[in-house]
């Protein structure tokens, strides 16, 4: 849909109700008016149809299998016992395929029919969670580094990252009306838009607060970045980046991923300031003719970052201070458990593709509504996909390890560092942009290049592997050392030589091939990387230090040690 038409459905919807109301109760299709379909993304939702199904529905003269999919706001991903097994409960009433943890901490249920969709809704919501803002051209679900306990400066993070999800929601009622019978109260300034305006933002807007020495919501991939910089265990306040975004266009030099500029340092107190300045001079100043060119990093390569520092000073009425040393020592996460700072202790799970069912690999739904029934703490996503078990008294630590290890779910303990690091997009067969197989193709991927590192006695390195179906890159694949984005079924281009900070974009290494392509063309790079590697050296550092793939630009050093 062209830049105009979206704008146009934006500016009229009267405030993101559109049609929707007449669209959930016409029988005659499982579909939503095409303009609605657009609107409900700000309601957190997606209309999908099962692409396995399509041709076979096409021939049988059937409309495709519409259903929709669900997205929660859940900043940080922190969800309590009682809310997992509401959400458990959903997801085994409405959807198919069980729960499903997102690269951004919220939850997607899958294969919702239209006409459950308003029950979904009022479910979800029952639990004091909901799906505002999850999707369209607004502030996301924000991303909060995980395990935010382990210290009092983690607490403080979370909160502040909270808050500004918040004030960040649009005002609009048109979500209480539609899904949870609000009454319109007609007439009333309430629904102002201060923020956002009319026509809302030109395109998606992502934020991330990262606690160094962990990049786990890899900062430099957001919009807009907050990096804590903590001074004697203390928050003192964040450094600032801008501009960052994975999607491209296969084949269009005009899109490109690109990592976020480090702007400079604002205190806790600034935070909502600066952020609303962002915000607010994206969407004055993002591009709404060029949908493709809309996003922050965009804006910021056609008006230079310099100036939109400075108009994001000026509308803050904050100076920003110069940005303050930090040390990222890896992205991805950290896997077992860990004490925080009160006592309380946290485990860190594998989830595959953050995909929670009951399957040949265990009784992972089972045993996490198991684990939520006895648990006394909290819930955390992780930005890659996995679940944190929060704030676990010393005591009870036998109790969760025994539900784990009978359920599955203890794959962490002897996983290779390749499969605990890898993580696919959804792609086939809800996604509607997917090109390849990314998520039901990662067990398989994964088998096989454990096999080659295995045949170079490197099963121990800790390779960052990442898949998405098309170049949108959901599963930030270009800040994977090794990276497939998908072209076409059973196709992808093979990225390489990102760094595991999160702190350098790979490049292409070979375009459009195929399986035996992808494993023939890793093998002898990982010979070499076998026999000449450095102490520590990455994957993805080995093969730029050697020439095999030019870097692009990466965060400049002398803030990144
Ligand atoms: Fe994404 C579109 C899934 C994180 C970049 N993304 C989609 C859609 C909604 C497809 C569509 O538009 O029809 C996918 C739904 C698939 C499905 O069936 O569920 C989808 N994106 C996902 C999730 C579920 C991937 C996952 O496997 O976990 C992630 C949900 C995050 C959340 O909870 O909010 C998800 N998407 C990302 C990320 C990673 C991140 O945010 O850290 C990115 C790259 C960062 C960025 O935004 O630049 C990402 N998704 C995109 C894009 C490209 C945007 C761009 O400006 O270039 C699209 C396509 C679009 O917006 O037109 C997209
Ligand atoms: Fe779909 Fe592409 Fe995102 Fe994967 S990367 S979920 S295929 S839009």
């Amino acid at each position: 849909m062209s830049a105009h038409s979206v704008e146009e459905i934006k500016q009229g919807s009267d405030r993101l109700r559109g049609t929707l109301r007449q669209s959930l109760a016409d029988p005659v299709t499982g579909a939503l008016a095409e303009t609605d379909q657009v609107l409900i993304k700000y309601h957190g939702s997606y209309q999908q149809d099962d692409r396995d199904l399509r041709e076979e529905r096409r021939q049988s003269r059937l409309e495709p299998d519409y259903s929709f999919m669900i997205r929660t706001r859940t900043p940080g991903g922190v969800i309590t016992p009682a809310q997992w097994l509401g959400l458990d409960a959903i997801a085994t009433t409405y959807a198919e395929r069980g729960l499903r943890i997102t690269t951004r901490q919220a939850f997607q249920f899958h294969g919702v029919i239209k006409g459950r969709l308003k029950a979904t809704m009022q479910a979800i919501n029952a639990q004091m969670i909901d799906t505002l803002a999850a999707c369209g051209d607004v502030n996301r679900n924000v991303a909060v580094a995980a395990n935010p306990l382990q210290s009092r400066a983690h607490a403080a993070v979370y909160a502040q990252a909270a808050a500004l999800s918040e004030h960040l929601l649009p005002n609009t009622r048109a979500y209480y009306e539609i899904w949870l019978d609000e009454e319109r109260v007609a007439g009333s300034g309430s629904e102002d838009e201060p923020v956002y305006g009319q026509a809302y933002l030109p395109r998606k807007f992502k934020i991330g607060f990262a606690i160094p020495p962990v990049n786990d919501v890899d900062v430099f991939a957001q919009d807009l970045g907050f990096i804590a910089i903590l001074e004697d265990g203390e928050l003192a306040g964040y450094n600032v980046s801008i501009g960052g975004g994975m999607g491209a266009t296969h084949g269009d030099p005009e899109t490109y991923p690109r990592l976020a500029d480090v702007i400079g340092f604002v205190t806790p107190d600034q935070v909502i300031a600066v952020a609303t300045a962002v915000v607010t001079t994206q969407r004055d100043y993002g591009n709404r003719a060029v949908r493709k060119r809309a996003r922050l990093k965009y804006t910021l390569d056609d008006r230079g970052v310099h100036w939109f520092t400075q108009e994001v000073e000026r509308r803050a009425g904050v100076s920003l201070s110069p940005a303050r040393h930090f040390d990222f020592e890896h992205s991805g996460d950290r896997f077992g458990w860990v004490e925080g700072h009160d006592g309380h202790w946290h485990l860190t799970l594998r989830l595959l593709s953050g995909r929670i069912q009951d399957g040949p690999d265990g009784a992972h739904l089972t045993g996490l509504r198991e684990i939520a029934r006895v648990h006394t703490g909290d819930f955390r996503m992780t930005p890659n996909q996995n679940l944190v078990i929060a704030r676990v008294p010393a005591e009870r630590r036998a109790l969760i390890d025994a539900l784990v290890e009978a359920h599955g779910l203890a794959g962490f303990r002897t996983a290779s560092p390749l499969r605990l690091k890898s993580i696919a997009c959804v792609a086939l067969p809800t996604c509607g942009l997917a090109m390849a197989e990314a998520e039901r193709y990662l067990p398989t991927l994964t088998d096989k290049i454990e096999a080659l590192l295995s045949a170079h006695g490197l099963l121990d390195a800790p390779i960052l592997l990442r898949i998405s179906g098309c170049p949108n890159g959901c599963s930030r694949p270009y800040l994977g050392e090794i990276a497939l984005v998908g072209k076409a079924p059973g196709r992808y281009n093979l990225m390489l030589g990102a760094d595991h900070r999160g702190q350098r974009l790979n490049a292409l290494y070979r375009e459009n091939i195929d399986e035996p392509q992808i494993l023939a063309a890793l093998d002898p790079l990982l010979a070499d990387y076998a026999a000449q590697r450095r102490p520590a050296e990455g994957f993805g550092d080995f093969l730029v230090r050697t020439g095999v793939v030019t870097p692009r630009i990466g965060i400049p050093l002398e803030l990144a040690s």
